[in-house]
């Protein structure tokens, strides 16, 4: 039985004062939500989220790491430093980061080793662009990002792991793929996990991430294998945020 996680992708959002109320919001709503949450905000408010997060059910992450445990790196930020803010998960290979900051498989197959060096648990981002869902190709791209990773790690290491389907061309845009559309993805995704290691593939949890909100985060997380949500825009509402939360009760 895999226990459904919902994890807030906060992007480059936020302020101080904007992230104590959302944190604040979010903590005292809690009370009727069983799944597992997750904030994941900017770097500069990690402390921030730590001090307020430590002693509560709400786990930490961030959103990329460098590939690199320390050094010459300007501007990057390492596996280690995250695990000294309380970090437990960390996103690798967000379409964000493949499509804006040039994040090719190969990085984002040296991001994820160097977050489970550290014992930080990968979030494993996955997803095709509209293109490439128009030309068929959409269980072909999820295939080849995942086989970057495996070839890189091997499918042990993604025991107890959670990788994110996020179709690239529902992110942002208000566009969600239909509860159909996801299923056929995540249980393609659990079926290339299986084809290595079917005891792993059980257990990984896929999330499902793309303009989910309110209203149809509940259809979402019902399908078979939608193990909750990677959640932009409406993580940075509690009240969107808690009611999305809700739904994978
Ligand atoms: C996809 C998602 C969070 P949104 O990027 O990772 O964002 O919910 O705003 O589409």
């Amino acid at each position: 039985m895999r226990r459904k996680l919902v994890a807030g992708n906060w992007k480059m959002n936020g302020s101080l004062s904007a992230n104590g109320g959302l944190l604040a919001d979010i903590l005292a709503g809690l009370g009727d939500v069983t799944c597992e949450v997750v904030a994941c905000p900017p770097f500069p408010y990690l402390a921030q989220a730590q001090a307020m997060l430590s002693a509560s059910p709400v786990g930490l992450g961030a959103q990329t790491l460098s590939e690199h445990p320390a050094g010459a790196f300007t501007g990057e930020v390492g596996a280690e430093m995250l695990r000294e803010f309380g970090c437990r998960y960390v996103l690798v290979g967000h379409s964000e980061r493949r499509s804006l900051f040039g994040e090719s498989d190969a990085v984002v197959a040296a991001k994820l080793a160097a977050a489970l060096a550290v014992g930080l648990v990968p979030v494993l981002c996955l997803g095709e662009t509209l293109a490439e869902r128009e030309a068929g190709q959409t269980e072909a791209v999820v295939s080849r990002q995942l086989q970057a990773v495996l070839d890189r790690v091997g499918v042990a290491a993604l025991s107890g792991g959670v990788l994110a389907y996020e179709p690239v061309w529902a992110i942002g845009t208000g566009l969600t793929a239909t509860p159909a559309q996801a299923q056929a993805v995540h249980a393609h995704i659990r079926a290339c996990l299986a084809a290595h290691d079917a005891a792993v593939a059980a257990e990984v949890r896929i999330l499902y991430g793309g303009s989910v909100k309110p209203q149809n985060a509940q259809e979402l997380f019902g399908q078979q294998d939608i193990d909750g949500g990677l959640i932009g825009g409406a993580s940075l509402v509690a009240e969107d945020f808690l009611a999305i939360c809700r739904a994978a009760n």
